[in-house]
């Protein structure tokens, strides 16, 4: 497998300052692979995409903190997500894949890194397997940790996945949400179904992100604003937003992170809207101590 690269090394400056605390709430890092090797698993073999330049990625782009998300090629070993995390000085919090086996003690081990989180990956050309069973007794067991889930999953799939998603006893966060065809407008069926699921569900929220992934048109995104904003608008309580920085398998289509940066005030037009969506939201699920809202 050859390295991918897969992110711009001089983003633009974006047009739009998000606001004072602002988190980026959905990149990853990938190792560097000297000492945090990829799994053998792993779909694709990336180029290094370290903390320091996370970091400073996050100051040219106007950022106060970053989430980072395990991400599939580092498998289960969550090492370098904890190495980004600690790297960060309380700038950074994490979201975990786990092994359905792990131990009480090796989760109490990742809270104390950061972790506030665990992911479970449906999309098949990331991972083999995705057991929902394993995955509900992994959601049992971090509950009580204040911990959340976050769901990566394709339209396609979301009818089957409801009951699944009901069994879930925290708040879940589903990745760019669900995956929606955006060509369909924002009426369409796929956008549709999801709204219903935010609509019966108000434990459900969901990632804004990808319009490098969903947009067909291309930058500035305005088919991914047309079917977004009214989700901002909807649920506002209830969303989030990232770059997704470094931009996984996105080798042909990498993003300028600028560009993506100035989507935010046309999908949260009000900076009330901005606020919650950048600082609320995500405070009250990864730092919770320090939200005062
Ligand atoms: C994303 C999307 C992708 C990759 C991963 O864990 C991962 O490898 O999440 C993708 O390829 O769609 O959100 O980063």
């Amino acid at each position: 497998m050859s390295k991918s690269k897969t992110w711009v090394d001089r983003p633009s400056k974006p047009a739009f300052t998000p606001p004072p605390g602002a988190v980026d709430a959905h990149v990853h890092v990938f190792g560097p692979e000297t000492q945090f090797p990829f799994s053998p698993l792993a779909k694709y073999h990336p180029e290094d995409a370290t903390p320091e330049m996370l970091f400073a990625l996050r100051d040219h782009l106007g950022f106060s903190r970053n989430v980072i998300v395990q991400a599939s090629c580092h498998g289960v070993d969550n090492a370098a997500t904890l190495n980004g995390i600690r790297m960060s000085a309380g700038k950074a919090r994490g979201v975990a894949v786990v092994d359905p086996e792990i131990s009480d003690a090796e989760l109490a081990r990742l809270h104390e890194g950061g972790i506030r989180g665990v992911r479970f990956n449906f999309l098949k050309r990331l991972v083999d397997n995705a057991p929902k069973d394993k995955f509900l007794d992994i959601a049992r067991r971090i509950a009580p940790l204040g911990w959340h889930v976050v769901v990566y999953f394709e339209a396609d799939i979301l009818a089957e996945l409801i009951p699944f998603l009901e069994a879930i006893p925290t708040t879940i966060v589903v990745d760019h949400m669900g995956r929606p065809d955006i060509s369909q407008g924002p009426e369409g069926a796929d956008i549709t179904a999801f709204k219903h699921l935010l609509d019966t569900h108000p434990n459900i929220w969901t990632k804004v992100s990808g319009a490098e992934r969903l947009s067909v048109d291309g930058p500035p995104f305005a088919d991914f604003v047309a079917v977004v904003r009214p989700i901002v608008e909807r649920y506002p309580d209830r969303v989030l937003w990232g770059t997704d920085w470094p931009h996984p398998n996105m080798e042909h289509r990498i993003p300028d992170d600028g560009t993506l940066v100035d989507v935010l005030p046309k999908i949260a037009p009000t900076a009330e809207l901005q606020r919650k969506l950048l600082v609320d939201n995500p405070m009250r699920l990864y730092w919770p101590e320090e939200f005062a809202g």
